[in-house]
């Protein structure tokens, strides 16, 4: 008899899940909602070959208590916490959860879009605290949202999922800025491809969708929300460190424009005393992109295919492109 390759379950996963897990693997698990404490990780770790997780920053010290680890299977489509250097030097392999995601996220994006433009949640607490004015007062006035310029910035799967139904459900008029050009998204959608300072000063509606690395840390700021409209809405859904909230907080302060659609911030769960939480230009969601039974049990199912994939010597599906290296050494 084969002994089950031991991993270690990090976080909570839907029910079908774990028993997936349970007929190719031994395991042991972190059944609470709360991030798992990293010390009571590392002791967990010393006997494992696989780890599902999510938001675990898989790092040297991460890898020094956890001697036998093979894969880390990441219940997201964001790999940021994945140290990719570390993993890289001890061939450890990384995998993600993209694809099952993308809809639910686009529509969650689309719902933002429009709460900012018709200011649903500022004007559902109007109703509630018992005011009710003119239907012609012009101060509870939002803006429109069909026929504007969409622009993208990030234009991978969800990117192009958002674009879809501007262009389709809304008759939005869609640009994006991407590392690279899209033909498919092109042709399909009529996206024009713009630089990241045209793109700017050119949407109604910018939605960041980039994934976090080096290189996009801080990628809006001061500079880019000066260039954009004093009547642009501005969306982020990718990762809060993408953009630098100071500068946000100060471009939505001084209308530099009109609001913002957040579902993920610098500091999360997000601090008390953030300014965000008292400003009526904005909407705020508690990084809920994904956030239906139905994707997350798809999202589930995907992370411990790759895990026991990898486990088992066969490729997994979502191995990510920075440690494709390792599997083909
Ligand atoms: C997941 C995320 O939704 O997929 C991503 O990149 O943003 C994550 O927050 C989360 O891990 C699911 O619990």
């Amino acid at each position: 008899m084969t002994l089950k390759p031991q991993v270690y379950i990090a976080r909570k996963v839907p029910a079908e899940v774990e028993d997936y897990i349970a007929q190719h693997c031994s395991y042991k698990k972190w059944d609470r909602l709360e991030p798992i404490p990293r010390d009571y990780l590392f002791e967990q770790l010393a006997d494992c070959e696989g780890l599902l997780t999510s938001g675990t920053r898989i790092d040297q010290e991460l890898l020094e208590h956890s001697p036998k680890l093979k894969v880390v299977s990441n219940f997201s489509v964001g790999y940021n916490n994945f140290d990719l250097e570390a993993m890289r030097s001890r061939r450890v392999l990384g995998t993600n959860t993209p694809k099952v995601l993308d809809d639910t996220v686009a529509d969650l994006i689309l719902s933002l879009m429009l709460s900012v433009a018709r200011r649903v949640p500022e004007l559902d607490r109007y109703v509630r605290h018992g005011h009710w004015s003119s239907k012609d007062d012009e101060s509870i006035f939002g803006l429109d949202v069909h026929h504007k310029t969409l622009g993208i910035i990030g234009m991978g799967n969800i990117g192009q999922a958002v674009a879809h139904r501007g262009k389709w459900g809304f008759g939005m008029n869609i640009l994006y800025h991407s590392r690279q050009r899209k033909p498919d998204a092109e042709q399909a959608l009529g996206a024009e491809y713009r630089s990241k300072e045209e793109l700017l000063r050119e949407s109604d509606f910018i939605v960041l969708m980039t994934p976090l690395t080096p290189e996009t840390r801080h990628y809006i700021g001061e500079r880019e929300f000066a260039l954009m409209k004093p009547s642009a809405i501005f969306i982020n859904a990718s990762r809060g460190a993408t953009v630098d909230e100071a500068a946000m907080i100060d471009a939505l302060r001084q209308k530099q424009i009109f609001g913002a659609g957040l579902d993920v911030f610098e500091q999360e769960p997000v601090d008390p005393n953030n300014p965000l939480l008292t400003m009526d230009n904005v909407v705020l969601l508690p990084h809920i992109g994904s956030a239906t039974s139905q994707t997350r049990l798809e999202m589930g199912m995907l992370a411990a295919r790759n895990l026991i994939d990898a486990l088992n010597g066969r490729r997994p599906a979502q191995l990510v492109r920075e440690l494709q290296s390792i599997y083909e050494s």
